[in-house]
């Protein structure tokens, strides 16, 4: 039987969803949405032709019986509210980064499905369902490249929206480095600073850009994260693992060598849809499969809120230009 699931957001990464969930991925079909854009809502479900209602309170979409697990693809701010209610309801909620936009929102998560008894949500960091990060972390757990020493990354955007402005090159960007890099490393972090270079001339007035964050693990690999939100030439992600007997980097993106015209060149893609298509696919039918067999193994809410914890010290970093140490309670048997 198809997993009927109800999305709450039908923006930008909401509408992504809903297509491959309805078109592209087995087992699974929306049979219901919600936004505070109805009007939005309706012209996409129109457009796409798809069966899905209109559901005009989130909460009875999240409560409707036949809903059987949600997808959470609303701003930010809202997904700790909708969260919280579907662990309520029992039911399995796949949900979008940032689990909560606070460190302390994502914690009253965890509490709420530890006391539920049962592992109900899923975090959206698809970078650990990339083929490229798999096979870094493959390599890297082969024992070829011995101990990892230093990781240098970088994640740019050719540019960001209007709205986009003060802390989110590390609430809204790099939070993806810091879910993957812990997944890639098996590592926690213990301490972070934050430095700004010189602005481009492409940033809003109120977005310091690009920035460097540098992180240091438990076992004292050093981190530098580059975030460059207004690179202008693609969507680029580098990750390069410097290692004891070796060094180990991020595969790009298959793309066609051209040799012509006495050049040799080669296409970055422009935006995170693009170049994360084939993580999601792979992301969300695994929510799917897990959530079918009852069971729940992706990023989890932990997952989540260690991202936070870490999210927070970095902009603490960044507001106070200090190195700002990094702590949380050890991991709870329950997510072990
Ligand atoms: P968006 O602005 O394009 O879409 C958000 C939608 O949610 C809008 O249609 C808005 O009307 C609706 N909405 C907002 N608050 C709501 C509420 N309280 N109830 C119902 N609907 C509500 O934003 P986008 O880019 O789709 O981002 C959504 C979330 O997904 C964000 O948390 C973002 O960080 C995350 N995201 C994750 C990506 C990834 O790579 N994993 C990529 C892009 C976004
Ligand atoms: C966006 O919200 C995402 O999650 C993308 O993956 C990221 O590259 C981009 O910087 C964010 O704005």
């Amino acid at each position: 039987m198809s997993l009927r699931v109800g999305v709450i957001g039908t923006g930008a990464i909401g509408q992504e969803h809903i297509r491959r969930l309805s078109k592209k991925l087995v087992g699974a079909e929306v049979v219901a949405v919600n936004d505070i854009n109805k009007e939005g809502a309706l012209k996409f479900l129109d457009n796409e032709a798809l069966n899905a209602r209109f559901i005009d309170s989130p909460h009875d979409l999240i409560n409707a019986a036949d809903v059987d697990a949600i997808v959470v693809t609303s701003w930010g701010p809202s997904h700790e509210e909708f969260v919280l209610a579907s662990i309520a309801a029992g039911k399995p909620v796949f949900c979008e980064k940032p689990l909560a936009t606070t460190a302390e929102g994502c914690y009253r998560i965890v509490e709420a499905e530890m006391k539920a008894g049962k592992k109900l949500v899923q975090v959206g960091f698809m970078r650990r369902y990339d083929q490229g990060y798999k096979q870094l972390k493959a390599a890297l757990t082969s024992g070829q490249f011995g101990a990892p020493l230093m990781v240098h990354c970088a994640h740019r955007n050719p540019s960001v929206p209007d709205a986009y402005v003060g802390d989110m090159p590390i609430t809204d960007t790099f939070v993806h480095e810091i879910d993957v890099l812990r997944w890639l490393l098996d590592d926690d972090y213990v301490s972070v600073q934050v430095v700004a270079s010189k602005n481009t001339k492409y940033a809003n007035p109120n977005l310091k850009d690009p920035i460097l964050v540098l992180l240091e693990t438990k076992s004292g690999i050093r981190i530098n994260g580059e975030i460059f939100v207004n690179c202008k030439y693609g969507y680029d992600i580098q990750c390069e693992v410097v290692a004891e007997e070796g060094v180990v980097s991020l595969p790009e993106p298959s793309s066609l060598l051209i040799r012509q015209h006495e050049k040799l060149s080669t296409n970055i893609m422009n935006d995170w849809k693009l170049r994360f298509i084939d993580s999601y696919d792979v992301e969300l039918q695994a929510w799917i499969n897990d959530t079918k067999a009852g069971k729940m193994t992706g990023p989890s809410a932990w997952d989540g809120y260690f991202t936070a914890v870490t999210s927070d010290a970095c902009i603490e970093a960044k507001n106070s230009g200090k190195i700002v140490a990094i702590t949380t309670p050890p991991t709870p048997a329950f997510y072990l």
